[in-house]
């Protein structure tokens, strides 16, 4: 899908002081250390599942920050959080941001880059005397990862309303605890509006989270959308008994579908080729037990594609296989659906505005769509929106080994620098 907006941006090269400004890098650093430590665990990497006392302690520093630079701080039914810096004009706000929620597994840079970057910016260019017509606003989106409350980047959906607030609140974790009832016990269920958003354009920068970059020596991504992805869980109903009594023939082992069927999405990337992905990243057997065959099986299958006709002739050929895969087992299968993105495609007038800035900057360029999903995926339905890329070594995420090279963090902020000023002045 193409945003049918675009944007009008200022050069600003003209602009005495502008060209030459640059970020703090030391400070951006800084920050994002100090905020590594809430939730931080062995390895160097962080767990702050969203709205556990993790995340409020990670949301509490943010604010602080904020009210540091002195932003007016609105959060909103689902727990965004948005600090805004007045412009010179009362104009819809340039926004970037991000997410500060983690995997249990998570990095220090996953979405915590974006929202710190945003911060940085804000810092800079109130030091150098510089306000932008427009108001600079950084997010905060609630639950991006949804790893713990499905779906993924649920704050961003509720914010542009294309998730109920209601719905939203009401979603339960397996252990039975509500959205709502966490953001409480947090005490970040705000009163803000959401769902009709009025942003004149968003920017939001992050890691890439994936190789392409670092094989291609290249320093900044202009992002050209991100893929669209399909998250299913699946419970599996058949028959325990004894491990060692019951002939293979007699079987309903929910355990040997379930991976049967984890096999079969691996399969099916073969048959597909492209980059058609899928993942089995949670299972759970019961009674999980060494000599029980189990009779319950609930897993949890991701695919994603970036081109929504093979992303969906995946699905059709999995829901194939699964049925084959039931009836050879004599188990019962039901699906629920947990996420479901079409792939979307950023404003072209917002990547040609990242890529020629980062060039601008001396920096090398890509273009790339996301593997990962994000927060502008959604912004890009309701503003001209656009994600920078920085490198990740060895394409790792999601796992606390994650790490950019200070340099790269730097440029990457840099241009974002440059980017949110030339639609804001
Ligand atoms: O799953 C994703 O791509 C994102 O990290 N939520
Ligand atoms: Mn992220
Ligand atoms: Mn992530």
């Amino acid at each position: 899908m193409v945003a049918e907006l675009s944007v009008q941006y200022t050069d600003t090269a003209n602009i005495p002081g502008i060209d030459g400004l640059r970020v703090r890098g030391d400070r951006l650093l800084q920050r994002l250390d100090e905020l590594a430590q809430i939730g931080a665990i062995a390895g160097g990497g962080v767990c702050r599942l969203t709205l556990t006392d993790a995340d409020k302690a990670g949301r509490d520093q943010v604010v602080q920050w904020m009210r540091d630079l002195g932003l007016s701080i609105t959060i909103d039914g689902i727990g965004n959080i948005v600090g805004t810096w007045p412009g010179t004009e009362d104009l819809p706000p340039v926004m970037t941001g991000s997410h500060i929620d983690t995997v249990a597994t998570g990095g220090r840079y996953d979405g915590n880059f974006g929202v710190l970057g945003g911060l940085e910016v804000i810092q800079t260019l109130q030091e150098a005397g510089i306000r932008p017509r427009h108001p600079l606003a950084v997010a905060v989106f609630t639950n991006e990862e949804g790893a713990r409350f499905h779906p993924d980047m649920m704050g961003s959906m509720v914010y542009t309303g294309s998730l109920s607030l209601a719905e939203a609140l009401a979603t339960t974790t397996n252990v039975g605890t509500t959205v709502e009832e966490e953001l409480r016990r947090i005490g970040y269920q705000g009163d803000a509006p959401c769902g009709n958003p009025s942003v004149h354009a968003f920017a939001e920068l992050h890691i890439e989270q994936g190789p392409v970059m670092e094989q291609d020596s290249v320093t900044i991504g202009a992002v050209t959308g991100v893929q669209g992805m399909s998250w299913m869980e699946y419970t599996v109903k058949g028959v325990s008994n004894h491990a060692g009594t019951t002939p293979m023939r007699l079987r309903h082992d929910a355990g040997y579908a379930a991976m049967a069927i984890a096999l079969a999405a691996r399969e099916l990337t073969k048959e597909m080729g492209g980059n058609q992905v899928a993942t089995v990243g949670s299972i759970r057997l019961h009674p999980n037990l060494v000599n029980v065959i189990p009779n319950t099986a609930v897993f949890t299958l991701d695919l994603r594609n970036t081109d929504e006709l093979r992303l969906q002739e995946a699905e059709r050929r999995m829901a194939e296989k699964i049925g084959a895969i039931a009836q050879a087992e004599g188990v019962e299968i039901t699906a629920r659906p947990l996420v479901r993105l079409r792939p979307v495609d950023f404003d072209p007038a917002m990547i040609d505005l990242v890529e020629t800035t980062a060039q601008t900057l001396g920096f090398s360029t890509k273009r790339l769509p996301s593997g990962a999903g994000h927060d502008a995926g959604l912004l890009a339905a309701v503003c001209p929106t656009a994600m920078i890329f920085v490198p990740s070594v060895h394409g790792i995420s999601h796992n606390v080994k994650e790490y950019t090279a200070p340099e790269d963090l730097i440029a990457g902020a840099n241009v974002l620098l440059h980017t949110l000023l030339q639609l804001a002045l």
